[in-house]
């Protein structure tokens, strides 16, 4: 098969399984585990690519980093116009805003709070910039998800399965009574077929 997913445990590839589940691509797994003490990836992924990061898929003898990317090149390839608005509409500006938003925006200050919450009282002076900057995209994502639980028209897009992420952090994180409407996005993603398939091959993640 061309289509590989190098998947490492617990990690944000579960957003590519879930995602080549709802195109119906067909792709093999490659299985790679965190190290239990440092959490990180083992040097096996750094032999598929130098950042030794996941997702990474390989399709053919083209290797593909970053989970923005590697959605819009599967849609692309892979999809069949599925998922994506059609292109030249206001929609798909829309779209591209929104599935960069997730890993180049909302991730930011996701990260900063997992890194400095490590430095204990060092980190106080930087927590209520931090602090405020969580609540401002949580609150944008929160204003913004559709009734319908989407956040670019009536249906399910790929950007929609990037941002369920960073939604699923914030529900992890007991947010979930500030942010009902993403609390509802996120049950109505995993409440889908194709998500609860890619859950069994990818295993749980984030408490998921
Ligand atoms: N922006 C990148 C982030 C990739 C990333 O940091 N992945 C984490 C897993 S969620 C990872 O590989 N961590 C293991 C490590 O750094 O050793 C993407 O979305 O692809």
């Amino acid at each position: 098969m061309s289509l590989i997913v190098h998947h490492l445990n617990n990690s944000r590839s579960q957003r590519i399984l879930w995602l080549l589940e709802e195109i119906c691509a067909p792709y093999e797994v490659k299985y790679y585990d965190r190290d239990a003490v440092t959490n990180l990836a083992p040097p096996e992924l750094i032999a598929v690519h130098p950042l030794g990061k996941s997702p990474v898929i390989s399709d053919g003898d083209r290797v593909i980093i970053e989970s923005g990317a590697i959605t819009e090149y599967l849609c692309e390839r892979h999809g069949g116009g599925h998922l994506v608005p059609e292109r030249g509409t206001d929609e798909h500006v829309s779209h591209l805003e929104w599935l960069h938003f997730a890993e180049g925006s909302a991730m930011t200050p996701i990260l900063l709070r997992i890194y400095t919450s490590r430095l204990g009282e060092a980190a106080a002076p930087l927590e209520p910039r931090i602090a405020q900057q969580l609540d401002a995209h949580f609150a944008y994502m929160e204003s913004r998800v559709g009734a319908n639980s989407h956040f670019i028209g009536s249906d399910l897009s790929a950007a929609d399965i990037m941002l369920s992420f960073p939604a699923e952090i914030a529900i992890m994180q007991g947010m979930a009574p500030r942010y009902p409407k993403l609390a509802n996005f996120v049950n109505a993603c995993h409440a889908r077929p194709a998500w609860q398939r890619a859950r069994e091959k990818g295993g749980a993640y984030y408490g998921y």
